[in-house]
C-alpha cells in the first residue's frame, strides 16, 4: 500500500479535524488509494508544535514551516493556520512542488487567492481548498437530484449560516475579527461555505447587493493566537480593541443561469450554532438542508398527489453519496468528522490517480472574487458584477 507523508501547518481546531481524517480515511475507503502518513506538524513554537505532534499522532515537529516545506519526503502540505499565512505558505510549498490541501477562505482576498493559483498551475501539483461541508451526503443527495432533473430549472436559492458564538461582547478579539489576519468577518469565516454550496448545488455567482454590519465595534483584547471560539471569556475592566470586519452579511445573489437568490451569514444570532442552511426551488421541485439535522434531505416534488403534497425527510444512509464508505445504516449519524474524512479521501485519491478534484483553489479563488464583490457592494450600496 502507497503512503504519502503529510506535514501539516497549524496545530489548533483544524489540525485536529484534519489529523482525525487523515488517521480516519483508509478505515472507511478501504482499499485507501493511498495511506495518509502524519509526519510532520508545524506550529508558531516549539512547545506548540510538540504539544500538538504528540497530541495529533505526528513523528516529528517544527516551529519552521519554511524548512518543512522544503523536506523532499514531505508529499503533502496541509495548511490549518489562520488566513493570513495561507498564501505565503501554499506558494513556497507549490514551488517545492508539493501538493496543498489549504483550509478556507484560501486567502485574505482575491488577489492573494489568484497568486496562490498561478503558483499551484505553475507546479503542476493537486490543489484543494477545505470547503468540507459539501461532502455531507445530504448536500450530495441534493446535489444529485438537482443533476438528474428531479427538481427541473432551478429559479432560487436560499442560504444561511448562522451562530451564536460571538454574540456576547465578551468573547475576545481573536484573530477573527481582525481584518489583518481573517480578511473579512463572518462573510469570509461562515458565508463563504455557503457560497461554495450555492456554486456547487446551482451555478457560479454573477453578480450581488449586500448590506454588512458591525453589530460589536470593540471587544477584549486576548492573549495567545488561538481562537477559543468564544468559549473563553473576558470579564471585569479589561482593555478593548477595534473589531474592523464584518459581524453580518446579507446579499442578494443574481446566479450566470439566471436563478436568483439570497445569503445571510452571522456569528450574532443567539439560539444558532452550526445553522447552515439552504432551500432550493425549482420548477418541478424544491429541497431543504439543514446541518443541525444533517442526516436528512428534505424534498418535496410538483408530481407528487396534490392531496399528499408536501415536504418528506430522506435520511442518508448506505444508498446515497459516499454512503458504501461510511456507515452500515441510515441515520446512524454523520458527523463534521465525516465531512473531513471524505475529502481527506477525494484529495488523496486526485494525487494518486491523477484526478481532477474539487472545491480546488480556482474554486477557492472564485469564491474570493465574491466575497470582495459582496465588500464593495456593502460598501458603495449597489449591484456588483463578479466578473
Ligand atoms: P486556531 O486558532 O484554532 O488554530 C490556528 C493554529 O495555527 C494555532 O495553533 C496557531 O498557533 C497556528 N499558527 C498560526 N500561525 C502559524 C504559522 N505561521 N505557522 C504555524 N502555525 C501557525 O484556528 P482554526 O480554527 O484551526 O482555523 C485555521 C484555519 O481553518 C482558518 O483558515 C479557518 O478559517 C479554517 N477553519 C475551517 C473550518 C471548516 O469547517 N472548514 C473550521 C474552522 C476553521
Ligand atoms: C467559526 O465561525 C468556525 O469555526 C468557522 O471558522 C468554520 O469555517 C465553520 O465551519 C465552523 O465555525
Amino acid at each position: 500500500m502507497r503512503k504519502l507523508n503529510v506535514a501539516m501547518i497549524g496545530g489548533g481546531f483544524m489540525g485536529k479535524a484534519h489529523s482525525i481524517a487523515y488517521a480516519g480515511m483508509p478505515m472507511f475507503f478501504w482499499p485507501a488509494p493511498a495511506v495518509p502518513y502524519r509526519r510532520t506538524l508545524v506550529d508558531v513554537t516549539d512547545e506548540l508544535a510538540k504539544n500538538a505532534a504528540e497530541r495529533y499522532g505526528f513523528e516529528k515537529w517544527s516551529s519552521d514551516w519554511r524548512s518543512v516545506v522544503e523536506d523532499p519526503e514531505v508529499d503533502i502540505i496541509d495548511i490549518v493556520t489562520p488566513n493570513d499565512s495561507h498564501a505565503e505558505i501554499a506558494i513556497a510549498a507549490a514551488q517545492n512542488g508539493k501538493h496543498i490541501m489549504c483550509e478556507k477562505p484560501l486567502a485574505r482576498t482575491a488577489e492573494e487567492s489568484k497568486r496562490m493559483l498561478d503558483a499551484v498551475k505553475a507546479a503542476g501539483v493537486k490543489h484543494m481548498v477545505a470547503f468540507n461541508y459539501r461532502r455531507t451526503p445530504a448536500i450530495a443527495l441534493a446535489k444529485k437530484y438537482i443533476e438528474e432533473g428531479a427538481l427541473g430549472k432551478i429559479l432560487n436559492f436560499r442560504g444561511t449560516y448562522l451562530q451564536d458564538w460571538s454574540a456576547d461582547p465578551n468573547s475576545p478579539l481573536s484573530w477573527r475579527f481582525q481584518k489583518s489576519i481573517a480578511g473579512s468577518g463572518a462573510l469570509g469565516d461562515i458565508g463563504t461555505h455557503v457560497i461554495d454550496m450555492a456554486r456547487y448545488l446551482v451555478g457560479d455567482i454573477s453578480e450581488v447587493m449586500a448590506m454588512a454590519k458591525t453589530w460589536i465595534k470593540e471587544r477584549p483584547v486576548q492573549s495567545g493566537g488561538l481562537d477559543k471560539l468564544g468559549t473563553v471569556k473576558a470579564s471585569g475592566n479589561v482593555e478593548k480593541s477595534a473589531v474592523d470586519v464584518d459581524d453580518e452579511i446579507s446579499t442578494l445573489l443574481r446566479f450566470e443561469n439566471g436563478a436568483v437568490g439570497s445569503l445571510e451569514a452571522t456569528r450574532n444570532a443567539w439560539g444558532r450554532n452550526n445553522y447552515i442552511t439552504f432551500e432550493i426551488h425549482g420548477e418541478k421541485g424544491s429541497v431543504f438542508f439543514n446541518y443541525e439535522r444533517r442526516d436528512e434531505l428534505q424534498v418535496c416534488f410538483s408530481s407528487d398527489p396534490e392531496d399528499r403534497r408536501g415536504f418528506r425527510t430522506v435520511y442518508t444512509g448506505p444508498a446515497h453519496p459516499y454512503g458504501g464508505a461510511l456507515w452500515p445504516i441510515p441515520a446512524l449519524g454523520i458527523g463534521y468528522t465525516e465531512t473531513k474524512i471524505v475529502e481527506a479521501h477525494d484529495f488523496i485519491d486526485a494525487i494518486v490517480n491523477d484526478k481532477e478534484v474539487s472545491p480546488n483553489f480556482e474554486d477557492g479563488y472564485r469564491i474570493a472574487v465574491i466575497s470582495d464583490a459582496i465588500l464593495a457592494s456593502a460598501e458603495a450600496d449597489k449591484w456588483v458584477k463578479t466578473k
